[in-house]
């Protein structure tokens, strides 16, 4: 294994070639070449590189990323960002040349993201490019967060969770978490941590796209307590009452737990048939908020219905900050 850190040299790349047949991973930051800025695969080799970082790098025309010669390149589970060349500030690949990807992140490049002459790119797994190049399954800004030291030996762009989380420059939640029905990958990222891991609450463990995998410890939902009932039941309410919604996360995780925007309740429609429940118990409806109760380990949040939906059923959505959502359906009288 090489790696490149640290301050911008003159052709200072990592050579892989004596490595040929073994995954990789490297970082190089901010290294100025000729052609492949950041690592530049030629004379025929063949280089496996997974779980890498190509961030900032410079090239004059071809590759300011990667460029890959006349040799075999399998690129798997790396992030080619922020590279710049006056052409393909990516990844360069000649006509000479084979490429394979899986599971890339190619983005924020100076120049086009990604350019494959002769043979087309062999995509052996879903990649993101932003400019939706070398056969890209995913295109658009994938809301990374700037380089640094998220644990593990090298630095890594972190995917964005959402506005201003992890980072203070991240503008929303990155497409590449969890973004395809998708579990072949490492069983560690770039940083040694696991994969996959379930990085939106649903339950299914998908790899995410790039050389970061976002290590998520989920709230321990317990399901919503009495007086409301989980789905499928449908709890009857009085319109207008106030509905002490309660729950348990497995310990007191504080009172910032809700996702901007939740609780939220949506009209739904009713089925004749669904099952009915009276919601036993209602408290006076008006600005409690959240409450924790550590002493039975329970949050209380007190929903304030409206007189006007009596007569229409609706769908209360929870949604937590660790991405997990969960809901409740009310029928109004
Ligand atoms: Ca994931
Ligand atoms: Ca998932």
């Amino acid at each position: 294994m090489r790696r490149a850190h640290g301050a911008p040299s003159e052709s200072n790349y990592p050579d892989l070639s004596a490595c040929s047949g073994y995954p990789q991973r490297v970082v190089t930051i901010a290294i100025v070449a000729q052609v492949g800025g950041g690592f530049s695969n030629i004379g025929g080799g063949t280089a496996i590189v997974s779980n890498s970082t190509f961030s900032g790098n410079t090239a004059p025309s071809l590759g300011g990323g990667i460029n890959n010669g006349s040799g075999t390149l399998t690129l798997n589970n790396s992030t080619i960002y922020g590279n710049s060349s006056s052409r393909v500030g990516g990844i360069s690949s000649s006509n000479l040349s084979v490429l394979d990807m899986a599971n890339n992140i190619v983005a924020g490049n100076v120049g086009v993201d990604c350019l494959k002459f002769g043979p087309p790119v062999n995509a052996t797994g879903p990649n993101l490019v932003q400019d939706g190049s070398c056969s890209a399954a995913l295109s658009g800004d994938p809301m990374l967060a700037p380089l640094a030291d998220n644990g593990g030996p090298t630095m890594t762009h972190a995917l964005c969770t959402g506005p201003g989380e992890p980072d203070a420059a991240c503008t929303g939640r990155s497409p590449a978490i969890d973004a395809v029905n998708n579990t072949a990958c490492p069983d560690v990222d770039q940083r040694g941590e696991p994969r996959p891991v379930d990085g939106d609450g649903d339950g299914n463990a998908v790899c995410d796209i790039g050389a970061y995998e976002l290590q998520v410890a989920f709230f321990a939902f317990e399901g919503f307590f009495p007086p409301v009932d989980n789905p499928s039941t449908v709890n009857a309410a009085k319109a207008g009452q106030g509905i002490p919604v309660k729950f348990g996360l497995g310990g007191d995780r504080g009172l910032d737990i809700f996702q901007m925007g939740y609780p939220k309740a949506v009209q739904i429609g009713c089925t004749d048939g669904m099952p009915t429940d009276l919601v036993e118990e209602t408290v006076a409806a008006g600005g409690s908020g959240l409450q924790y109760d550590p002493a039975t380990d329970t949050y209380t949040y007190v929903w304030k219905t409206d007189k006007q939906w009596a007569g229409q059923c609706r769908r209360l959505s929870v949604k937590l900050t660790d991405g997990s959502e969960h809901t409740a359906l009310f029928q109004f009288k």
